[in-house]
């Protein structure tokens, strides 16, 4: 079957799919091959034994350059939109994977893993949710969805964002948490239960805690790295498991960075023995001023974020918000930035080089 096919078959393919070859083993470097794409991020991310990957809508993978692009370029792909709570499960018994599974189905087809992204989060939900939740009903809720997306995608997922950016120190509880819908409803127990219930219904994929805000050098960074260790030690502590944190890594040049804070929140991670990995990398340069300077400028911090996250931890998988400047969420606020590897024509920029030294060290 080739790529159209694939994504023009939609639901068909993907119970092909679900029902094909083995899970993946626990990380999603399991995918890695470095034969036919020498050159590509992939492969050099791959001889280290790293997977590369980026996030993906799959409306995106209509254009066929572009979905080449994915194929070549990547190990691993997320679906940014269409694994969310809102899309896949619009009503209590009702579940849509029209989008999802032709995602699947096309990284299926291109040898490519997935991670899962993501099973519990306080946005992009249904309207019927928050007040089901609070009903009382939480539990089963939570389970039935969770054993519904794990066990359809059990055979493609080798990595699920479980849970995604439950901090928030601005909310003003001493743990840390955010006082979201979630954690009115159910207090912690919303956070183990997920994890209980991922690590019963997805056994062979890594178990990852998504969130944003710990790269930096900032004040309000280093609350929001507290509020994650302390939740990472909690977990821990009730015994379930969590394999690693995914560091979102929205970077933006100018903001505070330092690579000796990140080394020691890094090291911080390594005695809970929680890995990073880089969820959802982008670089803004919308500070910068020209095309060249903000290229070279966006180029550097990709290369000195990584080399620090690289070298200073056992990360073994980098996945950018989208491949090319034409699909990031950030263009949304700056319409002239170039926050990621490769131009809205699909050329590549100095970022792309940058990971590709990176990678290769
Ligand atoms: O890029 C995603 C965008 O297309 C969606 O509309 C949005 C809401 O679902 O989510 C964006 O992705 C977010 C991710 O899921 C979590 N971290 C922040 C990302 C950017 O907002």
């Amino acid at each position: 079957m080739t790529r159209r096919q694939v994504l023009a078959a939609g639901a068909a393919a993907a119970t092909w799919l679900v029902s094909g070859g083995p899970a993946g083993a626990g990380a999603c470097t399991g995918v890695c091959t470095t034969e036919a794409d020498a050159g590509t991020l992939r492969a050099a991310a791959c001889r280290r034994g790293r997977a590369f990957g980026s996030g993906v809508a799959t409306g995106e993978l209509a254009n066929p350059e572009y979905a080449d692009l994915v194929a070549r370029q990547c190990a691993v792909v997320v679906p940014t939109w269409e694994m969310k709570w809102g899309q896949v499960h619009k009503a209590p018994d009702v579940f849509d994977f029209g989008s999802c599974d032709r995602l699947v189905a096309f990284a299926r087809v291109n040898g490519l893993g997935v991670r899962g992204h993501t099973l519990v989060w306080h946005r992009n939900h249904p309207e019927w949710l928050p007040a089901r939740l609070a009903g009382g009903g939480w539990r089963d809720i939570l389970a039935s969805h969770v054993a519904t997306l794990c066990g359809r995608y059990r055979h493609a997922v080798c990595s699920w964002d479980v849970v995604n950016e439950a901090v928030e120190p601005e909310d003003g509880r001493s743990d840390g948490l955010r006082d979201s819908f979630w954690l009115k409803a159910a207090g912690f127990g919303y956070l183990r239960t997920a994890y209980e219930l991922a690590a019963e219904y997805a056994p062979e994929a890594e178990l990852v805690y998504n969130d944003y805000g710990c790269e930096g050098d900032a004040r309000w960074n280093h609350r929001r790295r507290s509020a994650v260790l302390h939740l990472l030690e909690r977990l821990k502590k009730a015994g379930v498991r969590v394999d690693a944190l995914g560091m979102q890594s929205h970077l933006r040049v100018g903001d505070a960075f330092s690579t000796r804070s990140l080394g020691r929140f890094l090291a911080d991670l390594a005695d809970l023995g929680v890995k990073p990995i880089v969820t959802e990398l982008e670089v803004r340069g919308d500070r910068i001023r020209g095309v060249h300077d903000k290229d070279r400028a966006v180029a550097a911090l990709y290369r000195d974020y990584l080399e620090t996250v690289l070298t200073r931890s056992n990360c073994d998988s980098v996945v950018t918000w989208g491949l090319s400047d034409r699909h990031s969420w950030r263009l949304d606020e700056d319409p002239t930035d170039r926050p990621l590897p490769f131009d809205s024509t699909l050329r590549a920029k100095p970022a792309y080089e940058a990971l590709l030294a990176v990678f290769g060290k």
